[in-house]
């Protein structure tokens, strides 16, 4: 079994876990700010570097990043650098993070928030919009078309932006659809842990000029955004490159 396939099983039972302590009725009563700030897709297509700034502590591939910060320093720093929006994993068991830290985030600044959480089931999406996220992240990889299709509907009705999440050509082929607000091609393959820049490369002349194209995972320099730019990609996720110092914000000035 790969990695990728541990993750979901543990995350059904997680999920399951969730919406029996927090029925869905109650998490929607807790939906109460509608907030007004720009899109993610905005910001990205007006900046000229196009950062979305994560924080995550450790991942499988990584181990430990960094423990030491508070999401609250983060949050600021990112914001001040100027970031196009901020990415938060939510995910304990393999990533150390929490809903808790993208409550604090959304505590903390006024960028647009991605909930970067391995979605699989609709409960996450509502607990998205009651923690303050702004974007869902869908993974194709974890998801058959129809569930992308009736997640990202969902999301849409509660002012949730999209970003679809591949990593191959038959992914992205299953995943074009008019509810999805921002492509993202994700150069570390999740079950190998492999990284390859080529990947956005390959996938961007595959990807609808109506998407906004956002290069994900193993950015590691301003060479390498220059690199992406030409390709068409308007959005680079950051993360371990930022977190890895002991301020983030200041690493992500642009
Ligand atoms: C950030 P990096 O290599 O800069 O730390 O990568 C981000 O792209 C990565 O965390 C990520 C991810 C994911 C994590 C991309 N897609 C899906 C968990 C689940």
């Amino acid at each position: 079994m790969n990695i990728l396939d541990k993750i979901v099983i543990d995350k059904r039972r997680e999920v399951d876990l969730r919406k029996s302590l927090i029925p869905i009725r109650q998490l929607e009563s807790s939906v109460l700010f509608e907030r007004n700030t720009n899109s993610l897709a905005q910001n990205l297509t007006a900046s000229k570097s196009g950062i979305i700034a994560e924080h995550k502590r450790r991942s499988p591939s990584k181990s430990v990043i960094n423990q030491n910060l508070n999401v609250q320093d983060v949050a600021k720093g990112y914001e001040d650098a100027g970031v196009c929006g901020m990415s938060v994993l939510t995910d304990g068991k393999y990533f150390g993070g929490s809903l808790d830290d993208l409550l604090v985030a959304r505590a903390s600044c006024n960028l647009p928030l991605l909930r970067k959480e391995f979605v699989i089931n609709e409960y996450q999406i509502i607990e998205a919009k009651a923690y303050g996220a702004d974007v869902i992240l869908l993974i194709a990889a974890i998801l058959s078309r129809d569930e992308i299709k009736q997640f990202s509907e969902l999301a849409k009705s509660l002012k949730l932006d999209v970003l679809l999440e591949v990593h191959n050509e038959e992914e992205l082929h299953k995943s074009i659809m008019p509810s999805i607000d921002m492509l993202g091609v994700n150069n570390r393959n999740l079950k190998t842990f492999e990284v390859s820049l080529d990947i956005s490369k390959q996938l961007s002349q595959l990807i609808p000029n109506d998407f906004v194209k956002v290069s994900e995972s193993g950015i590691s320099s301003v060479e390498a955004i220059k690199q992406l730019q030409p390709y068409d990609y308007k959005g680079f996720l950051i993360g371990e490159n930022f977190m890895k110092t002991n301020n983030p914000g200041a690493s992500a000035t642009t």
